[in-house]
Order: C-alpha cells, then structure tokens, then sequence
C-alpha cells in the first residue's frame, strides 16, 4: 500500500482526484462493496487510479465494508454507498463496481451517460462478451437522477447472485434503457477467484426476484436502513464500514 501511494501522488488524502486544467461536467463516485478482499483492492486501486487521472474526471473512491460474518449484501452496500458518498459531497454519477474488476481500455470512459451505463458489458470470464441480453453486472454508473429513479437497488438479495437481474429489471420497468461502450472499448478483466465464504449462492433470491415487479417501490433507497460505524480515510480511498443486518430466517 505504500508503495501504491508513492505511485499515485497526485490522488488527495481519502482517495480524491481533480484535473488541473479542466472543469469537469460530472463529479463522481465509485462505490465498491466489500468485504476480505484486500489483495483485490490493491490490485483494483494500482490499475484505476492512473486510468481514472488520464479520463481526466473528477473522482472520489469510496469502498463500502460489511462488518461482522453474516451473510453478504452487494446491494445493500451500493446502497449505503450512494447515501454516504452523497453525505459528504455533492456527486452527479454514481459508478458500482466490484473490487475485482479493471478495464483493459482507457477509452472505456468511467462516466454516466443518458440512461444507466452497463461499463463491465465485455468481461474476459464471459468471453469478452454479454453472457446474456439482460445482464448488467459488474461495473454499472447512474446519475443520482437515474439512481433515483429506480428506488436504488434492492435490500433483499442476500449471498450471491440475481441482484444485477433485478437492477436491471428495474432500470427498463422505469422506463430506461442500458447505454453500453462498444464491445472493444468495453472489455475488462476480472481477477480469477472462488467463491467467498459467507457469500454462498442463494436459491431465496429467485422468490425474492419473482416479486420484485410488485416490491421494488417499497424496497430500495426509500426503505436503506443500516448502522454506521466507522469511517476511515486514507490516501487512495475512503473506507466506510457498516452493519447492515442479517438475512431474515
Ligand atoms: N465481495 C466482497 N467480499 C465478499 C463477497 C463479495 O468484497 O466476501 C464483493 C466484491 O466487490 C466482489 C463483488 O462483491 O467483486 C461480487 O462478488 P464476486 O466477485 O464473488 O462475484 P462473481 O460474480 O462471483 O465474481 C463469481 C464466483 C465464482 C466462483 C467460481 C467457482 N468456479
Ligand atoms: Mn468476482
């Protein structure tokens, strides 16, 4: 890590970046959920930082923790991270991404466009390409408009899987589309590994995905609860780690 930081001296103190000579149309923040994965972070913070400077935006990393050994909660974490990033500055676009994944194109512009922004849309594990129409995963930036416009992700897919299904249900419900880069601008990479403990498949959110046409009001930004409980800055990142509960019995 600190050989990270000598690497990247022109990040500010929790992960900031400005360009010096331009006045950037978007101020953004990355949101990455999280939890034991430290070994990623550094790999994820080596390659974009210096891809994030040369796209010349205006940047705040913020990596969101799930304390404790419950049950993981991707969504709900992106969910926090829209609320605590927009606490402490005024963002425009919101980007979501896994700790694991790097765009191999610095064209691949980290930015929100017109509708909801699909970034990681040619992945190297799915053969640099859509493993279906409807998938959305991975790396996906909202205006805080768009954001807002679908409730924000649900609460309710605990462990893995379907909740990238349901953002992107509710994304065309809303009556939005998926802008994506071109199949060449938009090839990532992502880092090889097994599945997490605590993050075990969960046939669950099938139901929960069957209902969300009937749910997804209810269920979302509008119903985020979570406790605080620490917030700590560093040099290339903003960490926040929170208690969000557990999974209903
Ligand atoms: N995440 C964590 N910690 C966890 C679980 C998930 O930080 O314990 C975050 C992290 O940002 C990760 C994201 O949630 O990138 C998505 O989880 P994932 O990387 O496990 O999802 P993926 O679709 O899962 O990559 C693939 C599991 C592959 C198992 C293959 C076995 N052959
Ligand atoms: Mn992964």
């Amino acid at each position: 890590m600190e050989q990270l930081v000598e690497l990247n001296t022109y990040v500010e103190f929790g992960g900031h970046y400005k360009p010096p000579d331009c006045i950037p149309l978007q101020r953004i923040a990355i949101i990455i959920p999280f939890r034991n994965r430290e070994h990623h972070l550094r790999h994820w913070l080596y390659y974009l930082h210096p891809i994030l400077r040369r796209q010349q935006g205006e940047y705040g990393i913020y990596v969101i923790e799930q304390a404790g050994e419950n049950t993981f909660n991707r969504a709900k974490l992106l969910n926090v991270g829209f609320v605590e990033a927009s606490k402490e500055n005024n963002y425009d676009c919101f980007i979501f991404s896994d700790v694991d994944i790097v765009p191999e194109n610095d064209r691949n512009l980290y930015r929100c466009s017109q509708n909801p922004r699909h970034l990681a849309c040619a992945m190297d594990k799915f053969g640099y390409k859509l493993p279906y129409t409807g998938y959305f995963g991975g790396v996906v930036a909202f205006t805080k408009e768009q954001y807002l416009k679908i409730n924000g992700f649900s609460n309710n897919y605990w462990g893995w899987g379907t909740e990238d299904d349901d953002t992107y249900k509710r994304v065309t419900l809303s009556g939005m589309s998926v802008d994506r880069p071109d199949r060449n601008i938009g090839r990532t990479k992502m880092i090889r590994h097994q599945r997490d403990k605590g993050n075990e498949v969960n046939e669950k959110n099938y139901v929960v995905y069957n209902r969300m046409k009937y749910t997804r009001n209810q269920d979302g930004y509008i119903s985020l609860k979570y406790s605080l409980i620490k917030i700590e800055k560093n040099q290339l990142f903003t960490k926040i780690t929170v208690d969000i509960g557990k999974p209903p019995s």
